[in-house]
């Protein structure tokens, strides 16, 4: 018989935790038709290179290795078009998701025809075991946000233990997002009001090897995740974080020429360059980690992409001027003329850093 349950684990560095994983979900999976399917974004690590070698000798083991790309929500959809198994389950390679509620998830999908079972640390019995009390109020805070938007009452919307119907998922594809780390999320705010799912309790452990990506990236990604739901038809979500990181280079510049100026310590023409090369270069680095966080540039990458942003913005401030000083010769009110100006600029910066600064890798090669 084919496949029944693919579990699809999306990896980043997690070498030290795939053996006892494997152990573990092969004592609870025993009797059941399954396989699992890591998604690993070219670990440095080499998480890819052990999962192949466990591969050879085991075929209910898969990898697919990913190069030039990230996101965690992207490795999942992929490890999820992968399979022709009906029912798929994700959860994370660091052992924090309890296995031993899998073949419960399973029997719920099944006798209740259910399209979603979720892993929850918020219902009954579960809990947050092994995470900090940080975590913990970041995580509370997001499911908060959440519950104000979603339609389906989820007490862990934010739970990335989970298992589905692969037909329901097929259902919504077109409607994901796929951007950042909340591929439930993404699925809950995807799914028709009719949805048919149930939490099941567990509790979440500690991490046992290895380190959390959570960062203050991924809180950036939520509330792009969200910013692309509401306006993601008209504007791209990049352009939206694009210009929210510009208008904070707004307040960099402005910082730095009350800093070098109003106290004295420069002329005003030095003290304005350096505040227009510190805001650029704040900007860079903000864009880098969080507009473009799925394509990070890293090493002299980083150094060329630097480089090709100052000579994009150098163009863009040239063009907002023009802009903004013919509008206002049209005899344009100075304030509308003044924003036209900036949007253009920020319209070429972004476009133009797009293809040029964080190129995507592998277009235009095939
Ligand atoms: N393929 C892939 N996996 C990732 C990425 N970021 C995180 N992961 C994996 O996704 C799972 C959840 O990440 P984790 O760091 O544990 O997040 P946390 O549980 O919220 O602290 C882990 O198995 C990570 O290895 C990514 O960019 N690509
Ligand atoms: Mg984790």
């Amino acid at each position: 018989m084919v496949c029944e349950l693919t579990i699809v684990i999306p990896t980043f560095n997690e070498k030290d935790n795939i053996a006892p994983l494997l152990q573990s979900l092969t004592r609870v999976l025993t009797g059941m038709n399954w396989e699992v399917i890591f998604v690993d974004d070219d670990s440095p690590d080499k998480t890819w290179e052990l999962i192949q070698d466990i591969a050879q000798s085991n075929p209910a083991v898969r990898c697919i290795r990913r190069v030039g790309r990230k996101g965690l929500s992207s490795a999942c959809i992929e490890g999820i078009l992968a399979t022709a198994a009906p029912y798929v389950c994700i959860m994370d390679a660091d052992l924090q998701h309890d296995e031993t509620i899998v073949p419960q998830m399973l029997k719920a999908l099944k006798q209740e025809s259910l399209d979603l079972v979720i892993g929850s640390r918020y219902v009954d019995t579960g809990g947050t075991g092994g995470l900090s009390a940080q975590r913990v109020r970041i995580s509370k805070v997001a499911t908060y946000i959440s519950g104000l938007l979603l339609k389906h009452p989820v007490k862990d919307p934010m739970s990335g233990f989970f298992m589905f119907k692969r037909s329901y998922l097929e259902q919504i594809l077109e409607n994901l997002s796929i951007k950042g780390f909340k591929i439930l999320l993404d699925m809950l705010v995807s799914s028709p009001a009719g949805l048919k799912y149930r939490e099941l309790p567990y509790t979440m452990r500690q991490r046992s090897h290895g380190v959390s990506k959570l960062g203050t990236q991924v809180i950036w990604e939520f509330f792009l995740l969200f910013a692309d739901k509401l306006f993601g038809r008209t504007l791209p979500v990049r352009f939206i974080s694009f210009t929210v990181i510009g208008l904070s280079g707004v307040l960099v510049h402005l910082s730095v020429l009350w800093l070098l100026y109003r106290t004295g310590a420069t002329n005003f023409i030095p003290a304005q360059a350096l505040a227009t090369i510190t805001a650029m270069t704040s900007n860079y680095v903000l864009n880098n980690y969080y507009t473009y966080g799925d394509r990070k540039l890293t090493g002299w990458g980083f150094v060329y992409g630097l480089v090709s942003f100052y000579l994009a913005c150098s163009l863009g401030a040239f063009i907002n001027i023009a802009f903004a000083g013919w509008l206002f010769g049209m005899n344009i009110t100075w304030w509308l003329a003044g924003f036209l100006g900036a949007m253009a600029g920020a319209v070429w910066n972004y476009a133009v850093t797009a293809i040029f600064t964080w190129r995507e890798i592998g277009k235009g090669q095939n």
